[in-house]
């Protein structure tokens, strides 16, 4: 680690900070240029025991940067990823609160429930579709706590992937049923199309995304749990949205999900 005990302990209180209070601060890199991605793994783990002291359960997992475009954009070449947690669920019958937000942008996602434990450094996406009991449409919003989105990649690791809320579809779909790769999808906000895209934007198949996952946190000794929820990262990219905005998501054989923002 280059950053020690103190160092971290301080940037998990100043973006805690800034989502409670819904403001924008300077990217974490700014006062600490040495914090490396080992560190933002740690301060994350610590943001999130953070919630948890504070009432909130820990849900699954979330990717990012699961797209060859978001990576490209970020001169990186491998995914990243955080923790979901209960109260970044939201309901898709319930608007959302646009006040709880900084400046949130939404993205179309493929959701997995786990039917068993997943953990290794040798997972591969057969084993994570076999641990799967159910995929979903969601919608997840992100809402960085950095100044205009902008951000290093351990910057928006220690920011938990900025991670906001989510909404899951009602409709749930065994794995196998149909190939995620080739799921076609629609985005649109107030009826109008925002982007379209496919299952294979995430990582080539959104499987081999959660598969990653599950290596990363196994090479740590860590894995997922049976009824654990994945997201397994965006088929198109983020848009912005405010208070008024309905936003939804349709996918070929797995239905659609929706958001209305107040
Ligand atoms: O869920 C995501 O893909 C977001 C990852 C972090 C990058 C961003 O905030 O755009
Ligand atoms: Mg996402």
């Amino acid at each position: 680690m280059a950053l020690n005990a103190e160092a971290q302990k301080e940037i998990v209180a100043y973006l805690l900070a800034a989502e409670k209070e819904r403001r924008e601060v300077v990217k974490v890199t700014e006062n600490y240029p040495a914090m490396s991605i080992e560190d933002a793994y740690a301060i994350q783990e610590q943001l999130i025991a953070q919630k948890e002291a504070e009432g909130e359960r820990r849900i699954g997992l979330k990717l990012g940067l699961t797209s060859k475009a978001k990576q490209q954009m970020m001169g990186v070449h491998e995914a990243i990823y955080g923790y979901l947690t209960s109260g970044m669920l939201g309901l898709e019958w319930e608007p959302v609160d646009y006040q709880r937000f900084i400046h949130p942008k939404a993205e179309p996602e493929i959701a997995f429930f786990l039917g068993a434990d997943l953990q290794g450094t040798n997972v591969t996406a057969d084993d994570v579709l076999r641990a799967t009991r159910y995929v979903a449409p969601a919608i997840e919003i992100i809402d960085s706590r950095y100044l205009n989105f902008k951000f290093t990649l351990a910057d928006v690791v220690a920011d938990n992937c900025s991670s906001a809320c989510f909404t899951l579809g009602s409709k749930l779909v065994a794995p196998d049923q149909l190939d995620l790769a080739k799921v076609g999808m629609v985005f649109t906000k107030n009826g109008v199309v925002q982007a379209t895209g496919a299952g294979a934007a995430v990582l080539g198949h959104p499987a081999e995304a959660v598969a990653w996952a599950v290596n990363k946190l196994g090479e740590q000794g860590k894995g997922l749990k049976k009824g654990d929820l994945i997201l397994s990262g965006a088929l198109s990219e983020a848009f912005a949205f405010e208070p008024g905005d309905t936003i939804h998501a349709q996918f070929d054989g797995l239905g659609s999900v929706s958001l209305a923002c107040r």
